[in-house]
């Protein structure tokens, strides 16, 4: 038909929200955060596809400061690309209400939502239910050659504060099963935001000319078994045996799920596992000889996009375990650690929010059968 006919009645991603916040109680108050998610999606996605023919980026006012940083010939303020979407995450959960402190792959250690707003008092919003993990601009490095990006965010439930109102850093060190919600927005040929709740996974592609979310993809559900695997294989050599057997065996049949086996790697998290949740397979950023943990993190990268598979009937795993059941390393007890100073708990924490874990992610055959490798060849500890 005539170029640009339209899918009939989608539903805007707004729409979706408010129904959804409805219809559970346990999640009200999020829509406005979510939707505040989406806003800043849009804003990644228009800087990226700028990214090239911008000297430097950003908004005409620093949107901390609310002063004009130096500026470029277009009267933006000069800043990395990276720096810029922390800036917009960052704001886009702490000035909708709701999270009162956001852990990012760009802070060193979580920040109130206070301090992110530039409130005198930091603790001002420290009444916030949530508090929320993200990494901005994931595979960064792939603008350059005009490759797909991605954003991935996760939101928990802030602890009970125990009366002090200081930040609760420690209420970031939670396992993945706490995640309220997930996501993650793929900036490729289409910009398409993934989001679960927690009852299901949903897709919204973004209309480029209305600039509106719309939904694509209700209730995703990844095949259970699929032919597409998406490694970094150049580190063979370094995988332990247990991954190494795994790709080897499947290379020797050249099948993978009774099919045809293909390999896919775009190097991107967030490309490659939605490859992997839209046609099945497996996604795997193993341990290596150098990384014994992976390259990925936990708390903003692996979990969340753990949840969204687990939601869309596939399966997240580090080797050992669910993914979504490892809880971050914990600062030591008070006065046990060696740090008497404050620097040296941050530090502690700084270790947790921050560890990496062996990740793979996609059909539940698959991952399985991966695991089994672990099980029959891995070292027993
Ligand atoms: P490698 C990007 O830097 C990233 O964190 C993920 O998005 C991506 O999957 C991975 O690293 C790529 O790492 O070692 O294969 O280049």
């Amino acid at each position: 038909g005539p170029a640009g006919m339209k899918k009939k009645d989608l539903r805007t991603f707004q729409r979706f929200l408010e129904v959804e916040c409805w219809k559970s109680p346990s999640i009200r108050g999020l829509d406005r955060t979510l939707l505040s998610v989406a806003d800043a999606c849009k804003q990644i996605n228009r800087i990226v596809q700028r990214a090239q023919t911008d000297d430097l980026y950003g908004a005409a006012v620093d949107p901390l400061t609310g002063e004009l940083a130096e500026v470029n010939v277009q009267g933006e303020v000069q800043q990395q690309l990276d720096v810029l979407c922390n800036t917009l995450m960052l704001r886009a959960f702490c000035g909708s209400g709701g999270v009162c402190a956001v852990a990012s792959e760009e802070e060193p250690i979580p920040r109130s939502c206070g301090d992110v707003m530039g409130y005198e008092n930091e603790n001002v919003i420290s009444d916030g239910e949530y508090v929320a993990v993200f990494d901005p601009i994931d595979g960064s490095k792939n603008i350059d050659s005009s490759l797909p990006v991605g954003t991935v965010f996760g939101i928990y439930r802030s602890p009970a504060k125990s009366g002090s109102s200081k930040l609760h850093i420690e209420s970031f060190l939670q396992r993945g099963t706490n995640l309220v919600a997930s996501g993650y927005c793929l900036y490729s040929a289409t910009t398409v935001l993934v989001l679960t709740l927690g009852s299901g996974v949903h897709g919204f592609t973004l209309d480029p000319d209305k600039q509106t979310f719309l939904q694509t993809h209700p209730n995703m559900r990844i095949p259970d078994v699929g032919n597409l695997y998406s490694f970094n294989e150049a580190y063979y050599r370094d995988y332990g045996e247990p991954v190494q057997r795994f790709l080897s065996n499947m290379k020797e049949s050249g099948t993978m799920g009774g099919k045809k086996v293909s390999a896919r790697y775009v190097g991107a998290l967030v490309a490659d596992v939605h490859n992997v949740l839209i046609n099945g397979g497996i996604y795997g950023y193993p341990a290596t000889r150098d990384d014994p943990n992976g390259k990925l993190r936990l708390l903003y990268e692996s979990a969340p996009m753990a949840m969204v598979m687990e939601q869309a009937g596939g399966a997240g795993s580090t080797g050992r375990g669910r993914i979504l059941d490892v809880l971050p390393p914990q600062p030591s007890q008070d006065g046990v650690t060696g740090h008497d100073d404050e620097s040296g708990r941050d530090r502690e924490i700084e270790k947790g929010i921050h560890v990496r874990v062996p990740t793979f992610l996609g059909s539940v055959e698959n991952v399985f059968e991966l695991d089994q490798f672990h099980k029959y060849y891995g070292d027993d500890d």
